[in-house]
């Protein structure tokens, strides 16, 4: 194949899969059903694709499916099951589709496998268990099938599975594993699987396998770099010495290979795949590799894989071609799978055309690549005419009205080294006494639930079936219900409960010049859950008031302060498609003025607690090491212009969650917040650990209440995490909180959970104030 993608989204460009996938967990429809939905979704996409220009016999088309996550797929047909959940097996071992969500999303107290992030992606996928006791078995039926079922239709496709390096370089020690145990120790004896499977895919037929090994070009696994190395060839040593085998493509998305090329080069694949957008070949090879890169097929990974931009078709295909340099045989591909790009961008019929000619969503990354494709094998000149058209909508698009905005560029130029920071923390301290708070205020993140009638009355906003004043005024009485609920409680610092927003990001970037939003771009983020990111293509202002009215009206009802809340720069930019023409540091500096904007005017209407939510300040942390230091300084920088301006009787605050923070701890210090709320719950508070020795000394609020989990914890529950964090951080510093929002609770535990930490805090209070 000249031409390919390493995956294609799996979600339907409707959602199909999504809504199968819980009318199956809702019990509305039965197993086969959604085996009969996902079969017709499976051969639509691959009747499209071949539509689109990929080969329908050159094994150009991936078998991407999954029903929820590649690498619990991948997991599943390794045999790797968690103890907890093999007496859910059939008798051979395999798993059944009911069994394999049970393992997605657990069941009673099982705990499902945790999610984490895929790698610099906004995908999560989840964390597979391996201990020197998992007993690895080929279960490939389900990787066999859909290959049948291809050729059933008359395609031969390439089968995916993710690789067995990143397999286990992704997994953790299972539950019991003896201290020092590395799943990546296992390596020896996952290997014969693969093998195994291998096998068995060369007799259904199928010419190539593409295993991907993303972990490779990641300094962020928990791995020293030559063990990482050393596992390339034991791997692939192994896996090319497989008897009769389909060809193996190894592709490397999300970065450069770096020194895990010459490893991967010397086994005997026959092809591997770079991710060019992300990362560039070696200058200069050493000869060895250059010798054994000539024998092998070079897959260029030249059209961006993780944004909906369209791009410059004539550069990346001059980047394929200084493949052919290296070897005789060169392909061209997506930089990484499709799965992080909405399906069609034709589906947008109410976007600006303008904007719509700069995009490419992933119908029409395939249809580039088919160009690019034919460009290999016939010559640039064949095709020229796409090349100069994708060449004159990037002009087009650098010299169209909202790109670069006067204003905004002035104002950017203009900013002092002072507009970075506030006073000193101290006399913030002293300012913010005013508040009058207690010892361990008591606050929540800022969603309180999103009832049916909440989402209603923004679907009849939206249909206009609701007037505006009509909303407006739902929208206040909910605000006023959530006022008075946290009032009886007891909370301390009161939030309005954000019932006028969908989502955290397009929220704002509805209200923000510079954004689009889609109506169907929505991107797969886990399992059956999609997010729908903003399209960020412009210089970015705020023409009015973005929070003012709510907030404002929520502190007209209540003495007690009422917290603003604001999306951090970070975040937006993270959970959107951003503009790819300028660094995103100077994209992150027009969100911040934006939102300092913000500030001022909330400040202006007497609010005097702002929190600004950065959760995704560690996701967009670069995977090479060498670009971190320059991440840490523009999103750290972003944060602070934002709040640089807030007065030191404003208090901000600030909230993470999603990830482990030790990587980023000295960050979170400089973002000077004056409170940092943060998910700890889960972890049982090791994170407090973790910022009591990196001598953070601002104001903390570690989460004491799961949000993720219907559960309710006790009030003893709540007092023992408390009383854990009062041992390691000065009460006075210490907040009380939620770890996260309340948006996807119900009411009945929400408030059965914020009396029980009512009462503890109250508890602990008490124990404080008590003579010794
Ligand atoms: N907003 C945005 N991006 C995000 C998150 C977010 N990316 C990372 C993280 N949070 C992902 N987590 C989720 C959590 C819930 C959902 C999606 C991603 C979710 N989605 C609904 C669904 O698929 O049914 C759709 C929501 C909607 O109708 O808008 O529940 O918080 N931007
Ligand atoms: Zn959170």
């Amino acid at each position: 194949p000249t031409g390919t993608i390493l995956g294609y989204p799996r979600i339907g460009r409707r959602r199909e899969l999504k809504r199968a996938v819980e009318a199956f967990w809702a019990g509305s429809i039965d197993a086969d059903e959604l085996e009969q939905r996902s079969f017709e979704l499976r051969a639509a996409t691959r009747e499209r694709l071949a539509e689109l220009g990929l080969g329908r016999d050159d094994s150009s088309i991936p078998e991407s499916f999954s029903y929820y996550d590649q690498v619990l797929d991948a997991a599943v047909a390794v045999g790797a099951v968690p103890e907890r959940f093999r007496h859910l097996l059939a008798d051979d071992g395999s798993v059944d589709l009911a069994t394999y969500f049970t393992i997605a999303r657990g069941v009673g107290d099982d705990a499902p496998l945790e999610m984490t992030k895929w790698f610099d992606s906004n995908y999560h996928y989840l964390v597979p268990e391996v201990g020197p006791d998992t007993d690895f078995s080929l279960h490939a039926e389900r990787i066999l099938g859909e290959f049948a079922e291809a050729r059933a239709a008359g395609f031969l496709t390439r089968p995916v599975v993710v690789g067995p390096v990143t397999f286990l370089l992704l997994a953790k020690p299972a539950d019991g594993a003896p201290e020092g145990f590395r799943p990546i120790d296992r390596l020896a004896d996952l290997v014969p699987v693969y093998v195994e499977l291998l096998e068995e895919l060369a007799e259904a037929g199928a010419e190539w396998v593409q295993l991907d090994e993303p972990a490779l070009v990641s300094e962020s696994i928990d791995e020293p770099r030559d063990r990482v190395i050393d596992a390339i060839g034991v791997a692939y040593d192994a896996l090319g010495a497989a008897g009769p085998r389909p060809a193996i493509f190894v592709a490397a998305p999300y970065g450069a290979l770096d020194d895990a090329l010459p490893a991967l080069a010397a086994t005997p694949v026959e092809a591997i795949g770079f991710d060019l957008v992300r990362g560039s070949l070696p200058e200069q090879l050493d000869p060895a590799t250059s010798e054994s890169l000539a024998a092998k097929t070079l897959v260029a990974g030249v059209v961006d894989g993780h944004n909906i931009w369209r791009g410059d078709l004539a550069a990346a295909f001059e980047r394929a071609e200084a493949l052919r340099a290296l070897s005789g045989a060169v392909a061209v591909s997506s930089s990484t799978s499709l799965l992080h790009v909405p399906h069609d961008v034709d589906d947008e019929t109410e976007l600006d055309a303008r904007l719509v000619s700069w995009l490419a969503f992933a119908d029409q990354k395939v249809a580039q690549l088919a160009v690019l494709a034919r460009g290999l094998a016939e010559g640039r000149a064949a095709i020229e005419e796409e090349l100069a058209a994708a060449s004159a909508a990037l002009a087009d698009r650098s010299a169209a009205p909202g790109v670069r905005v006067p204003t905004v560029r002035e104002r950017l130029a203009a900013l002092a080294d002072g507009d970075f920071s506030r006073a000193a923390y101290a006399e913030r301290v002293a300012a913010q006494e005013a508040l009058a708070l207690p010892e361990l205020p008591t606050t929540t993140i800022g969603s309180f639930p999103q009832t049916t009638d909440i989402r209603r009355a923004r679907a009849g906003l939206l249909n206009g079936s609701l007037s505006d004043d009509e909303y407006r005024t739902l929208m206040r009485e909910e605000i006023e219900r959530v006022v008075r609920l946290q009032e009886e409680i007891g909370l301390d610092v009161l939030v309005h409960g954000e019932p006028e927003r969908n989502d955290m990001v397009q929220y704002f970037a509805e209200l923000l010049d510079g954004f689009a939003v889609t109506k169907h771009g929505w991107v797969q983020s886990y399992g059956s859950r999609c997010t729908r990111p903003s399209i960020l293509w412009g210089d970015v202002s705020r023409p009015a008031p973005m929070t003012v009215e709510w907030s404002t009206y929520a502190q007209s009802l209540t003495e007690k302060p009422v917290k603003g809340m604001l999306t951090g720069p970070v975040t937006i930019l993270a959970w959107s498609f951003v503009r790819d023409d300028q660094p995103l540091g100077d994209t992150a500096r027009q969100v911040a003025l934006a939102l300092r904007d913000e500030i001022a005017d909330l400040e202006g209407a007497g609010i005097r607690v702002i929190q600004v939510d950065e959760p995704a300040l560690r996701e967009l942390l670069p995977l090479k090491r060498r670009d971190q230091p320059a991440y840490l300084d523009w999103s750290v920088g972003s944060f602070r212009l934002a709040t640089g301006g807030a007065a030191s009787a404003t208090q901000v605050h600030t909230h993470l969650c999603y990830s482990e923070f030790g990587v980023v701890i000295d960050a979170i210090r400089n973002l000077d917040a004056d409170v940092t709320s943060i998910e700890a719950a889960r972890s049982r508070m090791e994170v407090v650990d973790d910022l009591a020795t990196s001598g953070f000394d601002h104001g903390i609020g570690p989460g004491v209440y799961d949000i993720h989990s219907p559960r309710v914890p006790s009030a003893a529950e709540v007092q023992a995490l408390l009383e854990r964090a009062v041992a390691e951080i000065p009460a006075s510093r210490l907040w009380v909180n939620p770890d996260c929002g309340l948006k996807t609770r119900g009411y009945a535990e929400t408030v059965a959970s914020l009396e029980h930490i009512l009462e503890a805090t109250r508890a602990v209070r008490a124990r404080l104030e008590a003579p010794a």
